[in-house]
């Protein structure tokens, strides 16, 4: 029986981004559809207070962040790799990139595109997450064609990068940079295909989908997220295995810290300090509907701080 939780939901890319890890992995997951706008009563308890999609459950561990969900997802599951060594430092670059400028574009001008096919309270919760006024019908319109050129040139670029018929993005070697940069053209036509032609005359960029498409999202199965709260209050986190690191800058372990995305999202989740090491933070919190849970998070795109009292 799988003990790997995905809380999800169909439109995210960021959790396609996670499906295609599986399938590429060819595991098997269990499935907690969470809804795509606050609040997520089912989820939060989970995480602190992190409200993003996808979020990794195992027992009372919960990974947040892409970046450290497919690092776990290795750590257990090594064969195939999805970071071979020699590529670390090219292929963060690759991904930065593009879920940066790249996934910028893309979601303004997709959204902008198909916003009579978004759930409706979408644009509305979205802009409360970032502190801006609700747009209109016309702003997204108009932001959509702002960043048409912009995904135009992009995407030039990553037909540029295949151009010399290499199989995946950073040479011989599926990395994490192909999912970054799959997840982010995933969600140009993932609503409708109204965006399709936006593809024609890049023929390396239609094969090198195909072949990540083909990959699927492993085996799934249906789990309530009462279920997954049941998995969570009857498990104990696990004590991480590996030789910890902290740097002088950075707060005690056993303190009370604050963790929060570095980009617009400034929610703090809030709890002890439990392990640091070059790449992760764990914090563990606790709540009556969980009990303790150690919730985990990359440093890359995380700002850690002693809690303000
Ligand atoms: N850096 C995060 C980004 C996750 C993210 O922005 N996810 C989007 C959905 S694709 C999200 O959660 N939006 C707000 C929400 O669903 O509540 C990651 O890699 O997991």
């Amino acid at each position: 029986m799988t003990n790997l939780i995905l809380h999800h939901y169909d439109f995210s890319n960021y959790s396609e981004k996670v499906r295609v890890a599986m399938g590429f992995k060819s595991l098997r997951w269990k499935s907690v559809v969470v809804p795509p706008v606050a609040p997520k009563p089912k989820l939060t308890p989970l995480t602190g207070g992190y409200r993003r999609a996808p979020v990794l459950q195992i027992g009372a561990d919960v990974y947040c962040d892409t970046r450290i969900i497919l690092k776990e997802l290795e750590r257990r599951h090594s064969d195939p790799t999805l970071f071979p060594a020699g590529y670390g430092g090219l292929s963060n670059a690759v991904s930065a990139w593009a879920e940066g400028p790249l996934f910028r574009a893309i979601m303004l001008y997709a959204w902008g595109t198909n916003h009579d096919l978004m759930p409706p309270a979408l644009f509305e919760d979205r802009a409360r997450m970032r502190g801006l006024p609700i747009p209109s019908v016309a702003s997204v319109e108009r932001a959509a064609a702002r960043n048409a050129p912009l995904v135009r040139m992009q995407l030039a670029l990553v037909e540029d990068m295949l151009s010399d018929g290499r199989k995946w993005i950073c040479g011989n070697q599926l990395t994490t940079a192909d999912l970054s940069v799959f997840h982010a053209l995933w969600f140009m036509t993932d609503r409708s295909t109204r965006l399709a032609y936006e593809f024609d005359g890049l023929p390396a960029v239609r094969d090198w989908l195909a072949r990540i498409r083909a990959f699927g999202h492993g085996t799934c199965e249906e789990l309530s997220s009462d279920q997954a709260l049941d998995f969570a209050r009857t498990s104990e986190p696990k004590a991480v295995s590996r030789s910890g690191f902290r740097h002088p800058e950075d707060p005690d372990l056993g303190a009370l810290v604050e963790v929060r995305a570095s980009d617009y999202a400034k929610d703090a989740i809030v709890g002890r300090l439990e392990f640091l090491d070059m790449d992760e933070i764990v914090v563990l919190i606790r709540n009556d509907e969980v009990g303790e849970i150690a919730v985990h998070f990359p440093r890359i795109g995380f700002e850690l701080r002693a809690a303000r009292n």
